[in-house]
């Protein structure tokens, strides 16, 4: 079969290799991914570095190393091969591994994509594991970080769950001993950590009328309806995972209840989880999803190689690190979410926006700009402008870009609106660029085009809503 054919190409090619330089992506399936093949490779006692950016460009090539190392790119490359070869990088010395939209160039770079043979459930982490298990059939205990990337990267909403290929690995990861899967749960975030009122009120998909940002009627509904203390014998709330198979049925019963009393669909409302019973109980850790957001809180904060001594196992240092990385993240949005509700967005037919300057690092306006929308008017997706900030652990590289950041709900995109198409299509008119997913999505445009750039995607919106 043609991905795991590529991935056993790969393998042999990286098993040839002197050293490697894995360059890839400060998200959460950029950091499992770079863990995962970090870890395959050291094992055959090949010489290997990694360098993390945050958007592989003409800017950040620089920080991709003049050596004769091979280059590994990961969970990016594939969309800028043109970077590549206007770098003189030659065909033998490069490996793409990528879930991304492939560009054509002359100089044809060995790429493992599942893309190419119609997997869109699968990130790169997840094809970066194929890779490891080619390189050595033991690299199975792997599994589990590349289930965190692949959740990470939302493989697993659409279907609420990973399917495909994504799935074997979470069957590897089974057999290994170091994932559980919990099928038929709750579809939440935060089932290791969350209080549980907390849990039910903040969690939008679906989204549960009465109960969804609103966690006085959840806890209601706990402590009333299902007669389910929410604080334990310990004075510690409780979380999802603390409950009974009994308790679970019957709150998800009475959710349940709420979705077909008002004639919304219940078939969102279950989900299948992912548990690693190495990781304590109530440890961030503790499930892929949450996993998944330590490691961003790490990215986003400039940190990507504390993200990946974590997924490595280092429960010392940098676990410590990424605790408190995640605290200060959760804090920071907490924050801007304050400041986005107090400050109020302009509302345009079909979106609202706010420019926050530079008062808040690009790397989490998005997050800010989705927790935002669950207290502002739902059914206009919501765009945040910021000015790229030098964070850059790797040094100075932004100027006079602006980073446009857009969330919706999944409500809004079952009536068609596209998010990813809408800045794709507004930014590259604006001689910028955009992607992401129809329900999340990205762009960076010149500061000369800000002024009209809501107008703009506003229109497109429109479009889409017609
Ligand atoms: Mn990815």
């Amino acid at each position: 079969m043609g991905l795991y054919r590529d991935a056993q190409e790969a393998a042999e090619k990286i098993k040839e290799a002197e050293s490697a330089t894995i360059i890839s992506h400060i998200d959460a399936d950029g950091i499992a991914s770079e863990a995962v093949m970090r870890q395959a490779i050291s094992r055959e006692a090949i010489d290997v570095k990694s360098v993390f950016v945050r958007q592989l460009e003409p800017l950040t090539m620089k920080h991709v190393p003049e050596d004769d190392s091979l280059k590994i790119f990961i969970d990016l490359g594939a969309g800028q091969q043109n970077l590549l070869e206007e770098r003189g990088l030659s065909e033998n010395e490069v490996i793409i591994i990528d879930h991304h939209i492939s560009q054509d160039t002359d100089t044809p770079y060995f790429q493992v994509n599942g893309l190419n043979y119609g997997y869109e459930k699968l990130s790169a982490a997840g094809i970066g594991y194929f890779v490891a298990k080619k390189i050595d059939d033991s690299n199975t205990d792997l599994a589990k970080i590349a289930v965190v990337g692949n959740v990470g990267d939302m493989m697993a909403r659409e279907h609420c769950g990973l399917i495909g290929p994504a799935r074997e690995i979470v069957e590897d990861g089974v057999m290994h001993g170091n994932i559980i899967v919990k099928e038929n749960e709750l579809n939440c975030y935060g089932i290791s950590t969350r209080p549980l009122h907390f849990c039910l009120s903040y969690s939008d998909d679906p989204y549960i009328p009465g109960i969804t940002n609103n966690a006085r009627e959840a806890e209601n509904l706990l402590r009333y309806d299902a007669g389910i203390d929410i604080k334990k014998r310990n004075g510690k709330w409780l979380v999802w995972e603390d409950l009974n198979p009994e308790e679970k049925r019957s709150i998800i019963s009475r959710l349940a209840l709420r979705l077909y009393n008002a004639g919304e669909p219940t078939d969102r409302l279950m989900a299948e989880h992912y548990i690693f019973p190495d990781e304590f109980r109530y440890s961030p850790l503790r499930n892929a999803s949450e996993f998944a957001t330590m490691l961003n809180a790490c990215g986003r904060w400039i940190k990507p190689k504390t993200g990946s001594a974590v997924c490595c196992g280092d429960r010392g240092e940098a676990y410590r690190e990424s605790e408190y990385m995640l605290r200060h993240h959760r804090k920071i949005i907490r924050e801007m979410m304050e400041y986005i509700i107090d400050n109020g967005v302009t509302e345009l037919s079909h979106l609202q926006y706010l420019h926050v300057e530079d008062k808040f690092p690009d790397t989490i306006v998005g997050i800010g700009a989705g927790m935002a929308l669950s207290k502002l008017n739902w059914r206009l997706p919501i765009m945040i402008l910021c000015y790229l900030r030098d964070e850059n652990e790797e040094g100075k590289d932004y100027d006079d870009v602006v980073k446009v950041s857009m969330r919706t709900n999944e409500r809004m995109v079952r009536e068609g609106v596209d998010l990813q198409a809408a800045l794709q299509i507004a930014s590259e008119k604006v001689g910028g660029g955009g992607g992401g997913h129809k329900i999340a999505a990205g762009a960076y445009i010149p500061r000369s085009a800000e002024g009209e750039f809501a107008e703009n995607v506003n229109r497109i919106l429109r479009e889409q809503s017609s």
